[in-house]
């Protein structure tokens, strides 16, 4: 499951901005996706899910891999909704350009589980994470806990995106076919 990570813990009424499609967490869908992976998008901010309401939604469909993006304007909500999973043995990876400064701090969140932090390009390195066999060593570790930085070294990183398939059915995902 992907999730393009709620930024208020209620629905906010007030919040009447046009949302855009998270193309990024599209790339890394259509990417898994052709990789043979069974892959939910679920959109938080289209779809104006609460905390609670995604709560529910993993619940429901008990996914095996959590993957969501995290914004420095809602780390405390993303922390939160990550410490508080029932199951603690889902497979965790966080996402986005503020992982950079963040994932230190990632590192010390209370989930049991495995927590892999990726600043950069996710497309690429994903499948391999999820089938253990990443050909890239983490720029960091601590016990259940990685960080992998995608820079234009890394062999995950995307050199023209042009030439990678984006498969935008992903983003006509609305509440009503998730719940
Ligand atoms: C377009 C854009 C928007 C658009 C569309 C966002 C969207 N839904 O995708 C709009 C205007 C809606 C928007 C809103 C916000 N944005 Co904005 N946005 C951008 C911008 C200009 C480009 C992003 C983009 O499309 N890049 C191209 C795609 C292909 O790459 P990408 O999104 O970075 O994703 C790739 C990698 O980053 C990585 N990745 C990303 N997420 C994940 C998750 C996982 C699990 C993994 C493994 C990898 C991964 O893999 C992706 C594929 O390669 C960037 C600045 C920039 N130059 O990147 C800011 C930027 C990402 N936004 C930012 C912020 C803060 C926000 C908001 C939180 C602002 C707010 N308070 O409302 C919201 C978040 C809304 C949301 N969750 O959708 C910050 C993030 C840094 C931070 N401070 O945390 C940035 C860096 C701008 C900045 N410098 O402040 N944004």
């Amino acid at each position: 499951m992907i999730i393009n990570s709620p930024l208020f813990r209620e629905v906010n009424p007030l919040y009447d901005e046009d949302s855009l499609p998270p193309i990024g967490l599209g790339y890394i869908a259509s990417t898994l996706e052709i990789k043979g992976f069974s892959v939910k998008l679920v959109d938080s901010i289209a779809d104006s899910i609460s905390l609670k309401g995604l709560q529910n939604i993993i619940k429901k469909y008990n996914p095996s891999v959590i993957a969501t993006n995290i914004f420095t304007t809602n780390y405390n909500l993303v922390k939160e909704l990550i410490e508080n999973l029932e199951d603690q043995t889902r497979k965790i990876v966080i996402g986005g350009l503020s992982t950079r400064t963040l994932y230190e701090k990632i590192f010390l969140w209370t989930y049991k589980g495995e927590i892999d932090v990726i600043f950069g390009d996710g497309e690429l390195i994903l499948p391999d994470i999820l089938k253990r066999k990443e050909v890239q060593s983490p720029n960091d570790k601590i016990k259940n806990r990685r960080y992998f930085k995608i820079d234009t070294l890394s062999p995950y990183f995307c050199k023209d995106i042009s030439t990678l398939p984006l498969n935008r059915s992903f983003f006509l995902m609305s509440l009503s076919n998730i719940l």
